[in-house]
């Protein structure tokens, strides 16, 4: 149905995937373990075992993916039959360095991504790359302690230096760290692994570690920003924020006043990013907690002179908090506090669907941040049945898409937001992130397999597939 917005020439239509979530091919071309590889399946509500090392028996759904590894040029012939004008994916640094801390990349590995980036060029489809989605080297958590030691900075700029040197007229659009501020779920050690590589101890405090290793992942990053701007002026290097609005419950004054807490601390990560500079805030709150994050001069001057040139973030969903009054000094806690909106229906997964909060979050970021923004990630996770003929009627995804992109538009058209592309998670089913599982599924693209990797890997478009290629070609004025 036309809605009447559209978006603008050059909008970048696309959609997006992560290396370690379709790839497959773990152990091909020379590459390397990541800690992806060593993460068995859980389901809702069950959490992922993450082993230290490839266990004899088990089941590693990210062995497999959904084989991209082998079927890319299929796939991106299909993304190109939708109109994608660009892919989001991200280079697996276990193929460029298997174990991070080598002196020399792995030629295979490079060989691999020169040729997936010449395929999407074939069809003008533009990459947008994310350097580490969830899917570090093994070895550099093992031998180093991931991201609780500056050493694995160095592995890391110099991963991303190569890709910049190799790459960059190929691939114009990066990000640094994914979901980067999905760790401030620290009392979970799932985001602690994906995001910094912590494997941490019961005594440890959990929260300054967290605080500790993001620190450094801030200076990697914004070290990262200059080293593409000095090999090539004209790349662009965003950040990329996992966004969800928190809203108050009510609108008693506490619950406002304790809302905003929870979204500076949910989104410092954005404000150090995107602003070169610590919100005052969070130096009282680490001062009073006694926490002593590492932070030095030499460091807030790299900082300062690597902030980032656009926002990229993902969108699923909403949540909502309420003011506790055994806690005045407003702590935040993600891991208690949560409350239903009431407003709101929510997925099987317990997600609050909301498509009005990204308009919301469109323009609280344009507010704060002043930066183009790109939305890298939006998406319903859902079961998909087959029918007898081969379709899968998702009109449950498509409402959702169509429902959000609206909310987009009206960013862009009544607020006068800098939306530069919309990549919905995602392009084709991958292995879920959370849970391991294959029969969450989120593409336009039906993968067929099952969460323990058996199946026929054919490949067949959702309904979804025709309603986006439609939506494409009227630049989003057809939902
Ligand atoms: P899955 C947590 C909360 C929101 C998004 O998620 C998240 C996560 C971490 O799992 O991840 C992002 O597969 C992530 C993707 C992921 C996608 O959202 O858990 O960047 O890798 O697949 C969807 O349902």
């Amino acid at each position: 149905m036309t809605k009447g917005y559209k978006m603008p020439k050059g909008f970048l239509w696309g959609g997006a995937v992560a290396a370690h979530q379709v790839e497959g091919g773990w152990q091909e071309g020379g590459k390397g373990v990541s800690i992806a590889d060593t993460m068995r399946a859980g389901e809702n509500g069950v959490p992922r075992v993450e082993d230290a090392e490839v266990l004899p028996g088990k089941v590693y759904p990210n062995h497999w993916g959904v084989e991209f590894y082998s079927h890319y040029k299929e796939d991106i012939k299909l993304f190109a039959e939708m109109g994608f004008k660009a892919f989001r994916t991200s280079i697996a640094w276990t193929r460029i360095y298997p174990n991070g801390d080598e002196a020399v990349p792995n030629e295979a590995g490079l060989a691999f991504y020169d040729d997936l980036f010449a395929e999407l060029h074939k069809y003008n489809i533009e990459p947008i790359v994310t350097l580490s989605h969830f899917e570090m080297p093994m070895h550099l958590v093992k031998a180093y302690g991931g991201f609780a030691n500056r050493k694995v900075v160095d592995c890391f700029t110099k991963f991303a230096e190569t890709c910049f040197r190799r790459y960059h007229d190929q691939v114009k659009y990066w990000m640094t760290f994914n979901e980067i501020n999905n760790q401030t779920s620290w009392r979970d050690p799932h985001p602690l692994l994906q995001n910094s590589g912590l494997i941490l101890k019961a005594s440890d405090n959990w929260e300054e570690k967290m605080f500790q290793a993001a620190h450094l992942e801030f200076v990697a990053s914004a070290q990262t920003v200059q080293i593409a701007h000095a090999i090539d002026p004209t790349l662009k290097v965003g950040d990329m924020i996992a966004f969800n609005p928190i809203y108050p419950l009510t609108a008693r004054p506490e619950d406002v006043l304790y809302c905003q807490r929870a979204m500076d601390y949910r989104y410092y990560f954005g404000d150090v990013m995107a602003t070169g500079e610590y919100p005052a805030w969070i130096k009282k709150y680490w001062a009073r907690k006694g926490y002593d994050v590492g932070i030095t001069a030499a460091d807030e001057a790299i900082l300062k002179a690597g902030a980032v040139d656009f926002v990229g973030f993902s969108y699923y969903n909403s949540a909502v908090v309420k003011y506790a009054d055994d806690n005045p000094d407003l702590d935040f806690d993600e891991a208690s506090n949560q409350e239903k909106n009431p407003y709101v229906p929510r997925s099987d997964w317990g997600w609050q669907i909301d498509p009005v909060g990204l308009r919301y979050s469109i323009n609280w970021m344009t507010a704060r941040w002043h930066k183009p923004m790109m939305i890298v990630e939006n998406g319903f996770g859902a079961f998909d049945k087959v029918e007898k003929d081969g379709s899968v009627h998702d009109d449950y995804r498509i409402k959702y898409l169509a429902d959000h992109l609206l909310q987009a538009e009206k960013a862009v058209a009544e607020d006068g937001a800098d939306l530069i592309g919309y990549c919905p998670w995602s392009a084709i089913d991958v292995v879920s992130a959370s849970t391991g599982e294959m029969k969450k599924r989120y593409g336009f693209i039906y993968v067929d397999a099952d969460d323990q990797g058996h199946g026929t890997w054919k490949r067949s478009r959702k309904d979804s597939f025709n309603w986006y290629k439609q939506v494409i070609a009227s630049d989003g004025a057809d939902l």
